[in-house]
């Protein structure tokens, strides 16, 4: 849980005791001695947080502002050209254009089987205002298979942290992937292959191999009711299942939706991808009270699975 170490180190005791001092003197030294045992998060704003949670940014979310189209920092874009690197096929990376907020977590996105970086583009401002570096990639030939789509994910996490010209911006231990179907089943392949990623979404995920003992990142699958590409019941359900069941996992249906769902602006991927990457890329648990408990059967949700409260 949510720790406040500087309210057991308050001692009143700190603070100086003059004598020639008035009624309002006394007063003041009384009720800074009362805030130091309360705790100063309550006379201090967003920075006393910050302090608790290095990792933690923006100011503190609602439903409303983890549904909107965009977040609280404005987002600048470059792309990479594909001439430029190995391993992957170039890309656009999102993210947060002021760096007054310091370093922020990042995340690489892979497109599915024959599709480019335009068919997850829509995720790159939505989450990097969320304050995220967001790296959508092309795959080397859009005909790699998954295997091949996450060493492409890592590839262009390297080239991120390593080389790019926003390396600065970000805190190279704070990774996650995301991927569409087969890039969807890549990411859980980059986090079976690195497990000090953070955070994997793989989203209507294609994946033939259903066994992932290996994966020590906390994952979210989404999978869509009307999927007849990757169906969920011979892809992102087994892919749920074939975690550990000891893992911080989940799996979301999208209820009226298909293979494609997550080609287009969608305010439930959003939210909770937003929600997913702030618990565990930023150890933010100010959103876990979006993800725990699993949301309701609903107009856009036809099944959630998971483990709840999370253990990491
Ligand atoms: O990336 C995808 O959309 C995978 C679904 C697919 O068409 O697989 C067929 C081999
Ligand atoms: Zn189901």
């Amino acid at each position: 849980m949510h720790q406040h170490p500087h309210t057991s180190t308050a001692d009143p005791t700190a603070y100086p005791s003059r004598t020639r001092r008035g009624r309002t003197g006394r007063f003041a030294q009384l009720a800074a001695a009362l805030a130091a045992v309360v705790g100063l998060s309550t006379l201090t704003g967003p920075g006393a947080h910050a302090a608790d949670n290095p990792y933690e940014r923006g100011p503190a979310p609602t439903e409303s502002s983890i549904e909107a189209l965009r977040g609280p920092y404005s987002v600048s874009e470059t792309s990479v050209s594909s001439l430029s690197v190995t391993g992957f096929g170039g890309g656009t990376v999102y993210y947060p254009s002021s760096t007054a907020d310091g370093t922020f977590g990042a995340i690489a996105i892979s497109p599915g089987f024959t599709a480019y970086q335009s068919s997850i583009a829509w995720l790159g401002p939505r989450l990097a205002s969320q304050g995220f570096v967001v790296f959508t990639i092309d795959t080397n030939t859009t005909l790699d298979q998954p295997a091949s789509r996450g060493d492409q994910l890592l590839a262009a996490l390297d080239y991120l942290t390593g080389r790019s010209a926003v390396r600065g911006r970000i805190d190279s231990s704070r990774l996650g992937v995301m991927g569409h179907s087969m890039g969807g089943g890549g990411s859980l392949e980059a986090a079976k292959d690195r497990t000090s990623l953070q955070a994997a979404i793989p989203l209507t995920p294609w994946n033939l191999d259903t066994t992932w003992p290996e994966v020590r990142t906390p994952t979210l699958i989404f999978g869509a009711d009307g999927d007849t590409v990757a169906p969920v019941s011979t892809h992102a359900e087994p892919l749920y299942t074939g975690l550990p069941s000891s893992l911080d996992r989940a799996y979301l249906e999208l209820n009226n939706a298909t293979h494609f769902t997550p080609n287009s602006s969608n305010t439930t991927i959003a939210k909770y991808s937003i929600s997913w990457l702030k618990r565990f890329i930023d150890n933010d648990t100010r959103y876990e009270k979006f993800l725990c408990p699993l949301p309701q059967r609903s107009l856009t949700i036809d099944e959630a699975r998971g483990n709840c409260p999370h253990t990491s």
